[in-house]
């Protein structure tokens, strides 16, 4: 049998992380491009660890997306039959804060990746992870692959070149360019920074005693809230499909952050207008208020469907954060 390679970048966060424990489980040998600076940190290379005990199966490329050149070698050390492109300045507050970086990473970092496997292996096939914060301001409800964009961030604005990049490289070199339009997707390895995991870290922590609330910006937004192991199993299945496409992976479900929040503090038993405040720190200058996803082309082209519904995911992060802090899950309601 064939051994298939792929090489993963962004393969520390939380996607890329849920993306090589798929692909180790089917055989891959997987190859993972890490900036120096986080290969040497615990902290960066903790959704990993247990991977990199089997050293066997994955391998750590150092290198960094605004590099052409550390990429070009990871793709010529790696050989790759298969390309995740998720490294990215992903967090949507700071693409205000730092246009420059977010530019960089996420447009020149998506160039670089796409040159390197034209010039070094261009029978490999690319998945780009594209966003719907490319949606933005919606101009249609639910959003689907026609929907047109309408970014109202420096982020969405980037994930939208992005997505033009793997459009045209398709296009102009017959390339194996598939985006990815993933609508936001959670999980216990959720980077803090993010409100999901902001509200189960910082509720478990208020039930521990070791803070009094949880702070936060807009309640009202509304998302389509999936789990990332789902996710990274639809972006294997862009991959396996016979031609290059675009597809919107979504449950086709919208909830607001006050609802989130509110489920959680039901599995803590929290009194919600106690523990959940609200302040302008965490308000944006644009924000996307509306994200509700259609993925019927995803579920009838390439078989994919969500299977971790929304109060799962809460009570799943919920717990896991509960226990993060040492308090045992067992004294509360999990139904
Ligand atoms: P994440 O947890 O923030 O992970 C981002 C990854 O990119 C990390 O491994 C990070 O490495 C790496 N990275 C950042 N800058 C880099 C650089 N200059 N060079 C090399 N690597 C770099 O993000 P995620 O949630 O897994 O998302 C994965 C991808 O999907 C991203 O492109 C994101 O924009 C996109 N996306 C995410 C969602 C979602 O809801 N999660 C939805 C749609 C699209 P370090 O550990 O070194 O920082
Ligand atoms: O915000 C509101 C905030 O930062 C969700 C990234 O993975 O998904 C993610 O981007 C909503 C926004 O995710 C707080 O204003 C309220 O309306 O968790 P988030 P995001 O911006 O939707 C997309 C699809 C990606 O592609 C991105 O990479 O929650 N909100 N209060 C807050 N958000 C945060 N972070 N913190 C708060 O205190």
């Amino acid at each position: 049998m064939v051994v298939k390679r792929a090489l993963i970048t962004g393969i520390t966060g939380q996607d890329g992380s849920y993306l090589a424990d798929y692909l180790v489980g089917l055989g891959y040998q997987v190859y993972g491009l890490v900036r120096r600076t986080s290969i040497d940190s615990e902290q960066r290379m903790y959704r990993i660890a247990h991977l990199m005990a089997n050293s066997h199966y994955l391998h750590i490329l150092p290198g960094s997306l605004e590099s052409y050149t550390s990429v070009c070698n990871a793709v010529i050390e790696s050989k790759p039959d298969e390309v995740y492109h998720l490294g990215a300045q992903s967090f949507v507050k700071v693409s205000w804060e730092d246009i420059g970086s977010t530019m960089n990473i996420n447009v020149n970092g998506t160039v670089n990746v796409l040159e390197a496997v034209r010039h070094f292996k261009k029978d490999a096939k690319v998945y780009l992870a594209c966003s719907s914060e490319m949606f933005g301001n919606v101009l249609e409800t639910p959003q689907r692959e026609t929907t047109p964009f309408n970014p109202r961030s420096p982020y969405g604005i980037s994930k939208c070149t992005e997505f033009y990049l793997g459009k045209n490289y398709r296009e102009s070199y017959g390339m194996f360019v598939s985006n990815g339009i993933l609508f936001n997707h959670e999980s216990e390895r959720r980077g803090l920074e993010f409100v999901t995991r902001k509200i189960t870290h910082g509720l478990a922590r208020v039930k521990a005693g070791l803070q009094d609330c949880v702070t936060l910006g807009n309640l009202d937004a509304q998302r389509d809230w999936g789990h990332a192991r789902d996710y990274v199993v639809a972006m294997w299945k862009m991959l396996q499909h016979d031609v290059p496409d675009d597809f919107v992976i979504a449950t086709g479900e919208t909830h607001t952050v006050r609802e989130f929040a509110s489920l959680a503090c039901q599995f803590l038993k929290l009194p919600f207008e106690e523990v959940i405040r609200v302040s302008e720190e965490f308000m944006r200058p644009a924000d996307v208020n509306l994200l509700l996803g259609d993925s019927m082309k995803a579920r009838t082209q390439l078989g994919w469907s969500p299977t971790i519904s929304f109060t799962k995911l809460v009570r799943d992060m919920t717990y896991y954060d509960l226990r993060q802090v040492g308090v045992d899950e067992v004294d509360y309601d999990t139904q």
